[in-house]
This record gives structure tokens, sequence and C-alpha cells, in this order.
């Protein structure tokens, strides 16, 4: 019997029982794949969880599909992160799409999500994806001034070492001049009850860059306080105005996101409008 925990806080953490434990060094981080009783595998970088067979559709679909629907025409889309591939899965559920790059830093994590993670992993070598092995900050910077993309989706580990960037004003900035100008930037954003401090950093260097900023809130059970933050931008995409056509929720098969989801998810808990006002 092998139990891992992931500390949340030095107060508060998660405790899970694997059958097995598979540990990984990569130039960048320490992988581990464990095979849990109650989450099926789970991806674990630098002793965070990243993502489970058991709850990553609550993740990946509330990262994906709102931004995607929001979007009139998106064809090309940016994530940022994601190696695991379940973002890349969710993005290629949407049929206008015909470019997907994936920019992920370490090559090790997508080696291992194709080894362990088949499901999450499975549209990694769709013909639409292209990957690239790089650091997301630099990998805009080359791309900075060519409106490129229609969408961009940050999905970034926690705001520590080398993801610590990826949360910063400069960074937002930097994705805003690599979006063609009705585009859309969507990024994880944090527990808003554990991570309170990186929540309300996130929030704040986004609304800095663009015109309209709005955060949403999902479940996820394996992250921290199971509550998890993103938050949509656009300078030209007023979030509470629009209402996407019934079409663009047809047909992507998800378990959790929904058109009567989407119609209410700017209606965020009152608590987490006072912390957004604080910003
Ligand atoms: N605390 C973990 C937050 C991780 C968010 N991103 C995970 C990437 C999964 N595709």
């Amino acid at each position: 019997m092998v139990w891992f925990t992931e500390y949340w806080t030095e107060n508060i953490g998660l405790t899970i029982r694997a059958k097995e434990i598979k540990r990984i060094k990569s130039k960048y981080q320490e992988i581990l794949v464990l095979d849990t009783y109650e989450f099926g595998k789970v991806l674990v970088l630098d002793g965070l969880i990243q993502t489970t067979e058991k709850d990553e559709f609550m993740y990946h679909e509330l990262l994906v599909h709102p931004a995607l629907v929001s979007h009139p025409n998106p064809q090309k889309i940016l994530i940022i992160g994601g190696g695991d591939g379940g973002s890349v899965k969710e993005a290629l559920k949407h049929k206008h799409i015909q470019e997907v790059h994936l920019c992920e830093i370490d090559e090790e994590v997508i080696i291992t999500a194709e080894k362990y993670f088949p499901q999450i992993s499975s549209k990694l070598k769709d013909p639409r994806v292209k990957i690239f092995i790089e650091d997301g900050n630099k990998f805009l910077e080359e791309r900075e001034s060519q409106n490129h993309y229609d969408v961009i989706i940050i999905d970034s580990s926690d705001p520590i070492s080398e993801s610590k960037v990826l949360f910063q004003e400069q960074f937002y900035q930097k994705a805003k001049n690599a979006l063609k100008e009705n585009g859309i930037l969507v990024a994880q954003t944090e527990s808003p009850i554990l991570q309170e401090e990186y929540f309300k950093n996130a929030v704040k260097n986004i609304k800095k860059v663009f015109n309209h900023t709005q955060v949403y809130i999902g479940s996820v059970p394996s992250y921290p306080s199971g509550t998890w933050s993103y938050t949509i931008a656009s300078d030209h995409i007023d979030f509470t105005k629009i209402n996407p056509p019934p079409d663009r929720f047809e047909d992507l098969n998800t378990k959790y996101f929904s058109d009567k989801l989407y119609s209410c998810l700017f209606n965020i808990p009152e608590f987490i409008k006072k912390l957004i006002s604080e910003v």
C-alpha cells in the first residue's frame, strides 16, 4: 500500500492511496504517475496533481469550451502548457478548428501522457496538431506581432518555478499581441479559496491587459479546495452580451459543459466577486 499526499498549504492536503507509483526525472521536474484506487491514473509534476483519469474532463472541458463557443469562428488555437493533451482533445471537438499549436516546455510530460494516459492524450497525433517543445513565454515573444491566433488557452501548472512567468502582466500582453483582433484568451487561474493571492494576482494582471474580462468557476475534486477558477478575456468580445447559436454546442460530447451551464457561467458566488473587486 502506497500513500501520496499533495500539500495544498502547510495546513491541509489531499492524500490518495495508490497501487503503484512510477517516477520519471525530466530536465525540468519530477514526474509521477500514480495508479490510484479513487482517481484512476494521476499525473503529478513536482508534487502537484495536474490531471487524473477520473476528473480531467471537469477541468479540461471548462477551460476550453467557453472560449471556443464564445468566439464567432475559431480556426487557429494555441495551447500553452497542457502537455497531457486534455485541452487538445477538447479543442478538436469543435468543427471549425483547423490548426492547434501546443507549446509545452517539457517533452517528457508528452511522452509520459502518451504512455500512461492514452485516452487523455488521444488527439496529440491528430494532423491538425503541431507540437512545439518550447518555453511558452519565449514562444509568444517570437510570435507577438503576428495576430496569429483566434484563441489562446493557458493550461499551465501553478505559478511556481518555470510557470511563474505565465501569470504575469507582460506575458498576458504578449499573448494579446499574438491574438487576432477579436481573439480570446482563457487561463486557469487557481483556487479562489486556498490560493487567494495566486488567483487575485492572475485576474489583476489579465484585467490590466484586456478590455473585457470574466471569471468563472468549476469543480475539480483533485485540485486544491476542489473549486477552480478560470479567467476569459478579450478586447472586442463582451462575454456578458453574447449569445452563441445552439449549433456551437452540438456534438461536443461533453460530460460537464453544456449550453445551459454556459448561460449562467458568469454568475459567480458573491465572495468571489468581492475578491475580484479587491484587485
Ligand atoms: N494545482 C494544479 C493546477 C494544474 C492546472 N493545469 C493542469 C494541466 C492539465 N492539463
